[in-house]
C-alpha cells in the first residue's frame, strides 16, 4: 500500500478551507493508502501564540479531524512534539538547504514584504522542518492546498540532493493537489485565501462556528455588479469560490450548481450554499462534541505516536548513519 503523509498547523481554529483544501481529502484517502496524519504544533510557534489558545486549538484539531471521519484504526494520528525526530532531521534538513532556495519561498516572501515585525529564524527555515516532517515518514504522496505546494517542491529538492549526495535514502513524494477547492477564498476579499488568520473573521467559516453565524457570512459574502449566474472566475471571483465551496461539499460538478440558478439572483444561490455548507458543519461538530465527551483523545495521540516513531527513528538512525554523526565501537 502506497504511502501518504499531510499535516495541519493549528494556528487558530481550523476552516472551511483548511477542510475543503486539505482534511477532507485526508478521509477519503484513509481507505486507499497507509495515512500518516499529523498536528504540526512546532510549526505554530513560528510565530507569537498564547500559550492557552494554542493547546485548545491542537486539542481542537485532533478532536475535528476524526470528526471529520479520520478513523484511527485505518490512519495513524499524531502530535509532532510526540516524535523527537522531526526537530533533529529539521536541523539536518536546514544543514542541507541553501539559504537561496529559503529566500524564494513564497510564503515567507509575502509575509516580509507585508512589512510583518519580528519575524524568526524558525519561520524563515520552517519549509527545511515541513521537509523532514515528510521525509522521515517515507510517503508517496503528500495532499495538501495549493498553498503548500512550493513547500513540498523544496523537499522533493532536499530530498534527491541528500539521496544524490549520501546514497539513497528518501523517497521522494509527489505533492496531491485536488483540483476543485485547492484553494477557497475570502468570502470578504475573494482574491485572498481563506485564512485562520483573517483579521476580521468575516470572509472566514470556522469550522466550529455556530450555524447561523456561517450562514450569515455567506449571506454576506462579496460577489459582484454584473448580475448573472455564471461561471466568471475572473470578473466574478466571489460567485465562483461559493459555487466551488457548495460543489466540493456536495459532490456536484460547478458547472450543473451554476446552470441551476442561472436564472436566479445571488441570494438564492448563496441560500442554496449556506445550506449545504450548514449541513456539513452540523454533522462534524456533533461528531466533534461526541469525541470530546468520550475522552479516547490520549489513547488516540499515544498509539500514533508509538506508531510514528517507529517509522521516524528507523529513517532518522539511517541518516546519521549515512552523515557520519555516530561513532562507531
Ligand atoms: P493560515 O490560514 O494561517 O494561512 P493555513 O490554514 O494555510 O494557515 P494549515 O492549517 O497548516 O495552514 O493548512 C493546512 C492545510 O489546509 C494545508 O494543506 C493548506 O494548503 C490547506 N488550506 C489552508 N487554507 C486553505 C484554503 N483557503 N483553501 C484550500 N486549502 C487550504
Ligand atoms: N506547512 C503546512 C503544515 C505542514 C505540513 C507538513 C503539511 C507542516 N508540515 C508536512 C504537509 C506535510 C502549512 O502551513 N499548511
Amino acid at each position: 500500500m502506497k504511502r501518504m503523509l499531510s499535516g495541519i498547523k493549528p494556528t487558530g481554529q481550523l476552516t472551511l478551507g483548511n477542510y475543503i483544501g486539505a482534511l477532507r481529502n485526508f478521509v477519503k484517502y484513509q481507505d486507499e493508502y497507509e495515512m500518516v496524519v499529523f498536528i504540526a504544533n512546532l510549526h505554530c510557534i513560528t510565530q507569537p501564540q498564547d500559550p492557552a489558545d494554542l493547546s485548545k486549538n491542537l486539542t481542537d484539531a485532533v478532536a475535528l479531524y476524526m470528526a471529520c471521519g479520520l478513523d484511527p484504526e485505518k490512519a495513524t494520528i499524531f502530535l509532532q512534539t510526540d516524535v523527537k525526530a522531526h526537530a533533529e532531521l529539521g536541523y539536518i534538513m536546514a544543514c542541507n538547504t541553501y539559504l537561496g532556495e529559503l529566500n524564494r519561498m513564497t510564503q515567507f516572501k509575502d509575509k516580509s514584504a507585508k512589512g510583518e515585525k519580528n519575524l524568526t529564524a524558525g519561520l524563515y527555515t520552517y519549509p527545511c522542518l515541513m521537509a523532514a516532517d515528510i521525509l522521515l515518514y517515507n510517503p508517496d504522496y503528500v495532499p495538501v492546498g495549493d498553498d503548500q505546494k512550493q513547500h513540498v517542491e523544496l523537499t522533493r529538492d532536499i530530498a534527491n540532493r541528500f539521496n544524490n549526495k549520501y546514497g539513497e535514502t528518501f523517497t521522494v513524494p509527489e505533492p496531491l493537489i485536488a483540483k476543485v477547492g485547492a484553494r477557497i477564498m475570502s468570502l470578504q476579499d475573494p482574491t485572498k485565501k481563506m485564512s485562520k488568520s483573517d483579521e476580521t473573521n468575516k470572509g472566514c467559516i470556522y469550522l466550529l462556528d455556530d450555524l447561523k453565524v456561517a450562514r450569515k457570512k455567506i449571506m454576506s459574502a462579496v460577489t459582484d455588479s454584473v448580475g448573472k449566474i455564471q461561471l466568471d472566475k475572473e470578473n466574478q471571483p466571489g460567485l465562483y469560490n461559493l459555487i466551488e465551496i457548495a460543489s466540493s461539499l456536495s459532490g456536484r460538478s460547478m458547472e450543473e450548481i451554476a446552470d441551476e440558478f442561472k436564472d436566479e439572483g445571488y441570494g438564492k444561490l448563496k441560500g442554496y450554499v449556506a445550506d449545504v455548507v450548514c449541513a456539513e458543519l452540523e454533522r462534524i461538530q456533533t461528531r466533534y462534541h461526541e469525541i470530546l465527551d468520550s475522552h479516547i483523545l490520549e489513547k488516540v495521540l499515544a498509539d500514533g505516536a508509538a506508531k510514528a516513531r517507529a517509522i521516524a527513528d528507523k529513517t532518522l538512525a539511517d541518516v546519521e548513519t549515512k552523515l557520519g554523526l555516530e561513532i562507531k565501537y
